[in-house]
């Protein structure tokens, strides 16, 4: 951590935020205090060829977090190929450099190390022949976990793309505009637009400094949140179909069938849960789809103090405080209880009693006459 002490007059952020805002604007290159940054660096430099990739089913975080730390690569002369399992999603098909991801389920080839981004396993990643290579590890995600030989994680980041960010600095890399773009684009989505838990006063410090550094917030936001193809606004309403609550819990759930009828993809699934987050009263959402196996995919988000991580931790998944998710096993309605109960339990562990199923009191009409049970 920075020994450079915070600047007086108008700070109302607690210590953390402002031992976050030092570490992420006063990092001058050349100096490093954090022991982990060093240690990559390290492997940086002394590699000439790197394998980056991230976790399956790209997001924001994971797409512009490996372009900026290939860009960052390249201007240290090094050679970075760039590699993900699945396709890239549409809303970040517009970030620079995004076609020279390579789409690949197997990695091979000569390199020094592997830079494995916001994963907390190899497995994550869905890349065969990933364990064969000298692994770095960088994380931000609370249930990080040192897996690797070289691990990196910083739970207070707000995205991979902040640390890439912090990286570039300490290797004292010239943020292009370009790279401000990408990293921009990580910070918007995994605080879900400045919204998330996640957010403190060194994002925002974050954001500004990647504007200045070129980096358009209005174009990326366009891209990011104006740009859907119908079929995942027709998707939304077959979710919101079906949506249910039970005092602070709502929950959404979508079939194959549905996926089926919209023409939808997986990637028009991605914002669904945070459309019932906006529920007055409401502090956490589950999203369950459906997959064509049977299994249920599942996504988790609150907005209060309840920790979603932990409670997808118990179902076998992660994430962070605010957004997480897991898999589950079939049939969509065993799942589905599955979810409220652990929603429930955690709420209660918290010391916060919820009505029960049968309570009259939290039930409701919608216009439509579906039962908000
Ligand atoms: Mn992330």
């Amino acid at each position: 951590m920075s020994t450079i002490p915070a600047k007086s007059g108008l700070r109302s952020g607690t210590a953390a935020h402002s031992r976050a805002s030092s570490t992420v604007l006063r990092q001058t290159p050349g100096v490093i205090d954090d022991p982990s940054l060093a240690a990559v660096l390290e492997v940086l430099r002394r590699g000439r060829r790197f394998l980056v990739c991230s976790h399956a089913r790209p997001d924001g975080d994971s797409v512009g977090s490996m372009l900026a730390l290939g860009m960052m690569l390249r201007q240290m002369g090094k050679r970075a190929d760039l590699v993900a399992a699945d396709r890239i999603p549409l809303y970040c098909r517009q970030l620079p450099g995004v076609d020279a991801i390579q789409s690949r389920l197997r990695v091979r080839g000569p390199y020094d190390a592997a830079i494995v981004l916001e994963c907390d396993g190899t497995e994550r990643t869905r890349l065969r022949g990933l364990e064969e290579y000298f692994l770095v590890n960088i994380d931000h995600h609370v249930t990080g976990v040192a897996f690797a030989p070289v691990n990196w994680i910083d739970r207070e980041a707000a995205s991979a793309g902040e640390m890439v960010y912090r990286l570039a600095l300490a290797a004292g890399a010239v943020i292009t505009p370009l790279m401000a773009q990408c990293i921009y684009a990580t910070v918007l989505t995994d605080t879900g637009g400045f919204c998330f838990g996640n957010v403190r006063e060194s994002t925002f410090a974050l954001a500004r400094d990647l504007v200045a550094a070129g980096a358009d917030p209005v174009a990326i936001a366009r891209d990011i949140y104006f740009s859907a193809p119908p079929s995942k606004l027709l998707l939304l309403g077959a979710a919101l179909r079906r949506l249910r609550r039970q005092g602070r819990i709502a929950w959404l759930t979508v079939t194959h069938k549905d996926m089926q009828s919209t023409r939808a993809t997986e990637e028009d699934c991605e914002g669904i849960v945070g459309v019932a987050l906006g529920m007055a009263g409401v502090d956490a959402v589950g999203f369950l789809r459906e997959l064509p196996d049977g299994e249920v995919r599942v996504s988790l988000r609150s907005k209060s103090g309840l920790n979603v991580a932990a409670v997808a931790a118990r179902m076998g998944g992660g994430g962070h405080h605010n957004a997480s998710g897991c898999t589950l096993e079939g049939p969509l309605a065993r799942a589905v209880k599955r979810v409220l109960a652990e929603l429930r339990g955690a709420f209660a562990a918290n010391g916060e009693i919820l009505p029960s199923q049968h309570d009259r009191s939290s039930r409701q009409r919608t216009p439509r006459g579906n039962l908000i049970a």
